[in-house]
């Protein structure tokens, strides 16, 4: 009886330990299911409000990556940057108003040059090959102007001795020549062209 007494007590404790840790059990899984499937509902919900952009954005991950490094856009080798500008050298020859307008078609302007360092920039680009600029006499013979608005007495120049010579009484187009020096020319001439336009935001 004794004996009895003892087995039946230690099985009993025995089950109900059983018992007790695999309700325990049990209870982490259930924990662990819900929190999962709160996680997914959490995530699911701030997906489709676009909480989660990071996500959406990540399509285009490379170019947001790398617009640091290439501000004019890396997805073109067109535009080259300069000093908070983005430059175009043209690939093709025409008269100045048709370049003018290709700029901007290109949401573009031709080229101001305003400073020595922007041009040395355009000069090692252009090798002595000539290319349009945004300087103009048309409106008024001898009255050079910027075609932004660039006060041009004030400003920095940088023409080849003896230009501007109007030859031929006819030449109201500014361009670069040899090592970058400026000309004027019949606007009608087809020349390169440079374009320039903020750095994109
Ligand atoms: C050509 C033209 C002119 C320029 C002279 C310089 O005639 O390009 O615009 O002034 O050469 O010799
Ligand atoms: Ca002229
Ligand atoms: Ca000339």
């Amino acid at each position: 009886k004794e004996y009895f007494h003892i087995c039946f007590c230690v099985c009993f404790k025995d089950r109900n330990f059983f018992q007790q840790k695999l309700r325990s059990f049990f209870t982490v899984y259930l924990l662990l299911a819900l929190s999962f499937l709160l996680i997914i509902t959490l995530f699911a919900v701030s997906l489709s409000r676009g909480t989660v952009t990071s996500l959406k954005g990540l399509s285009d991950f490379p170019h947001s990556f790398l617009f640091p490094v290439f501000p004019c856009g890396p997805g073109s080798r067109e535009w080259e940057y300069f000093d908070r500008k983005c430059y175009y050298f043209s690939l093709r020859r025409m008269s100045w108003h048709k370049a003018k307008a290709q700029c901007e078609e290109m949401h573009s302007q031709l080229a101001i040059i305003d400073s020595h360092a922007k041009q040395n920039f355009v000069m090692f680009r252009t090798r002595n090959e000539r290319f349009w600029i945004g300087l103009t006499d048309e409106n008024l013979e001898g009255e050079w102007e910027w075609i932004d608005g660039t006060d041009y007495k004030t400003t920095f120049t940088f023409w080849k001795e003896g230009e501007p010579n109007n030859s031929g009484s006819n030449e109201n187009c500014a361009h670069l020549w040899n090592f970058g020096q400026w000309n004027d020319v019949y606007c009608t001439y087809e020349c390169y062209y440079i374009c320039e336009k903020p750095v994109p935001t």
